[in-house]
């Protein structure tokens, strides 16, 4: 945990307000509220209709007292998590998100801050427990998680999921510090950065359709990103290919995987393995496709396929390879 040290003209500001204090003291003042106050944080954000999913915190920032407790809300189906590490501390490197460590994926800490330990929500979406939400062990769904912060300092934490991508900042000033928002102007700003997002990933998918157009009938992109706006869509969605065509998936993004599955999904570890090319008939296969690598599939008998990314079908991203004598 890092303590800000409180500089000598602060310290003058304090004092001169103490001194103030004495002179002026009201009962307006006597009467102004100093107990801890509850902050509301959303975590993610969609368009309504999650073909579109963001990776922020909303908002990013916020400035709250010692001894208030913030409120994260899990704001899409997509899978994020609250994580200081370290007490809070910003980091150079963060692990890299694997649901089979079980730390990761399931609260950690208490509910209170204090000390270098590490404090984590576990998987924060607004999927119920025991419904689909990705490739993970069963494991319970939080949609909400509140943490509370008795010493004033910087405390930085981040989405296992997303990484150093998506970030955030509470400050904590001192007890009876006053408040530089309200919640209304916080949840306000929460609704720009949504809003912001959501027009990001608009101009995104209209990229993404000329991409697709571009590359051809029998070339499907397979999501797309920026690092700050995802793209849950396979474009184009359905295909049809004579027997013995080719049909490539190709991830133009900056980083967000998906994967092409036809038939189960692969158990665990083995849903992210990559797979460059395959012919295929019926029955399973599945690639894991980081961004801007291709799976070319070469279908060899007739018929209707629907593959799925297994990562983001519940946010509707499937589609259809029609094959034709
Ligand atoms: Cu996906």
């Amino acid at each position: 945990m890092s303590v800000k040290p409180l500089s000598a003209v602060r310290l003058l500001v304090v004092l001169t307000a103490l001194a103030l204090g004495v002179v002026v003291w009201s009962p307006a003042m006597a009467g102004a509220d100093t107990s801890p106050q509850t902050w509301t944080v959303l975590v993610g954000a969609q368009s309504p209709d999650s073909a579109i999913s963001g990776m922020k915190f909303l908002p990013g920032e916020i400035t709250i007292d010692a001894g208030d407790t913030v409120h994260w809300v899990a704001n899409s189906i997509e899978l994020h998590t609250v994580t200081f590490l370290d007490g809070g501390q910003p980091q150079d490197a963060l692990p890299e998100f694997n649901p089979g460590i079980t730390s990761q994926i399931t609260t950690q800490g208490g509910p209170v801050l204090q000390g270098g330990g590490d404090y984590n929500s576990g998987i924060m979406t607004t999927v119920p427990t025991g419904e689909d939400a990705g490739p993970l062990p069963p494991v319970a769904h939080v949609a909400s998680y509140d943490l509370t912060f008795p010493d004033a300092g910087t405390y930085t934490y981040y989405c296992l999921v997303h990484g150093a991508m998506m970030k955030g900042v509470v400050t904590v000033d001192p007890a009876g510090t006053p408040y530089p928002m309200t919640q209304a102007e916080i949840d306000h700003r929460a609704q720009l950065e949504a809003n912001a997002i959501v027009t990001d990933g608009n101009r995104l998918r209209a990229e993404t359709n000329r991409m697709a157009a571009m590359a051809g009938p029998h070339t499907v992109m397979v999501g797309n990103d920026d690092m700050n706006a995802m793209l849950m869509r396979f474009v184009h969605q359905r295909v049809t290919v004579p027997v013995g065509g080719t049909v490539t998936f190709t991830n133009p993004g900056m980083g967000g995987p998906h994967t092409v599955t036809f038939g189960e999904e692969p158990p665990g570890p083995a849903l992210e393995a990559y797979v460059p090319a395959a012919s295929y008939g019926g029955g399973n296969l599945s690639s894991f496709i980081p961004g801007h690598l291709d799976f070319k599939v070469t279908f060899t008998e007739p018929g209707t396929y629907h593959y799925i990314c297994a990562l983001h079908d519940v946010q509707g991203m499937v589609g259809t390879v029609v094959v034709r004598r």
